[in-house]
């Protein structure tokens, strides 16, 4: 008998708004440092950037139709911070007005908004403030949550405060490869890192005053080590958990995800991190640690390990030929049983799938079909692991699938799609994939139309 998803689950695909929004210039929008990073000669693909994007802003209809037919019980989006406070102390009333008719239009077509108020697109005036190595931006996040939750906390009960900090501070701020640009020391960054922590914690504590009943999460990175085999179960959660370490040091979940789960930073960390800590920091772990209600995790691979003789991680070499997106990330279907498990036992908290998701190569064929079978698969597989996952006692509340349509992907422009459904980013006309008809199966039927096994990945 198939194993059934609970109730409550809630089935969902997401966006992020710099990605799909476009309309830069409109309605009193002020740049951000996306924006400014995109003119950066070399920095994004064929210099490619936001400005039209899937042009959201002006096909808002259109795309909640979508979203809609997909079937889902919930839509995550997040709100562009550039719209919002567009100058010190200006809110701006324009752009608070979209996301009104967003929700408004996602909650008559009875799907829940799950909003995410930062998912990279910092005010550039902000930046120019020091950004995320000024303190200050902590009060300019609660001000920025205020304004949002002012307008929509009387409907939207899911709150997601920052979207992968990992890559906000990994990828912008040591590797400078996404917005702003930056490389800097590892001391530097961790006073970064520490802002951005307090500013979420800030912001949690806004959401909690104004709508006492929300939901509230984060949605890091999750960085999951799997075990091949039982026995490996217990490095494998100590893998996951490990250490910040060597050039890959910012992509790694304690030193992000301790502080925010258990109230602390861990204990035997590079002492580079603990030297960056900007004064007084010990008083803000009350803040940063504030109980959550919901753990959002991005899991879009993971990394198969076992346990040695000794009792040591052994880090599993794959088969030749193994699964690989068109991004070159490996297809690891396990990284959705074992991630829930590991992320619910540590922190204690119930865990949503808030990303998941593979670009691939797809184009409108000539027949004007666009059979993407290797999303339908990703899709399976994950799903399928996920249930055995909440069937062994993990507590998830839902799964959105990255992403609704083929978007802006960052430094790599409009290269890589993720989309179920495809954009002609000249015409921006939509045209839904095989893996959308196939994702509205799937949710229509909560999750009936899986199967009841999956033939292992060759
Ligand atoms: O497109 C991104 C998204 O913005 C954040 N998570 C990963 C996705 C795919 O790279």
């Amino acid at each position: 008998m198939s194993l059934p998803f609970p109730d409550d689950f809630a089935f969902g695909v997401a966006t992020s708004a710099y990605q799909i929004e476009g309309a830069v210039d409109v309605d009193g929008r002020c740049p951000s440092v996306w924006d400014h990073f995109c003119t950066v000669p070399g920095a994004v693909r064929d210099g490619h950037d936001g400005s039209i994007a899937c042009d959201h802003y002006g096909r808002l209809a259109e795309d909640v139709d979508l979203i809609a037919g997909l079937g889902v019980d919930a839509y995550r989006f997040s709100t562009a911070w550039p719209r919002i406070v567009t100058a010190p102390g200006h809110i701006e009333e324009r752009g608070l007005a979209f996301y009104d008719r967003l929700v408004d239009a996602l909650l008559e077509r009875g799907v829940a908004p799950w909003l995410t108020l930062f998912h990279w697109d910092l005010p550039l005036w902000l930046h120019h403030r020091g950004g995320w190595l000024d303190r200050s931006i902590a009060d300019h996040f609660a001000e920025y949550t205020e304004a949002v939750v002012g307008r929509l906390g009387d409907r939207v009960k899911h709150w997601i405060t920052f979207n992968e900090p990992q890559c906000v501070f990994g990828l912008g701020h040591v590797r400078g490869v996404h917005a702003p640009g930056l490389r800097l020391d590892m001391a530097t960054v961790s006073r970064a890192i520490h802002h951005g922590l307090l500013a979420h914690g800030r912001a949690v504590s806004v959401i909690r005053d104004r709508v006492p009943d929300a939901k509230v999460g984060w949605a890091p990175v999750a960085f999951v080590d799997y075990p091949v085999r039982p026995e490996a179960r217990g490095v494998a959660a100590a893998a996951t958990f490990r250490l910040p370490q060597g050039d890959e040091w910012p992509f790694n979940n304690t030193w992000f995800t301790d502080p925010v789960g258990l109230g602390q930073y861990p204990e035997g960390a590079d002492p580079n991190l603990w030297r960056g800590l900007p004064a007084g920091w010990e008083r803000d772990l009350e803040t940063i640690g504030a109980p959550l209600d919901l753990w959002g995790l991005n899991i879009y691979r993971g990394r198969p390990v076992d346990v040695g003789p000794d009792g040591e991680l052994v880090l599993v070499s794959r088969v030749p030929g193994h699964g690989e997106t068109l991004m070159g990330w490996s297809v690891d279907p396990e990284c959705l049983y074992w991630g829930p498990r590991f992320f619910c036992e540590r922190y204690g908290k119930p865990v949503a799938i808030t990303e998941n998701g593979l670009a691939s190569m797809d184009w409108v064929h000539h027949d004007g079909t666009i059979p993407d079978l290797g999303r339908v698969d990703y899709l399976v597989r994950h799903l399928h692991a996920l249930r055995r996952a909440i069937a062994d006692g993990a507590e998830v509340l839902g799964y959105f699938q990255w992403s609704l349509m083929d978007n802006f992907e960052w430094e790599l422009g409009y290269a890589k799609r993720f989309g179920l459904v495809h954009v002609d980013f000249e015409t921006l006309e939509r045209t839904p994939k095989e893996s959308y008809a196939r994702y509205a199966a799937l949710c229509h039927s909560r999750g009936a139309t899986l199967p009841e096994d999956v033939a292992p990945l060759r």
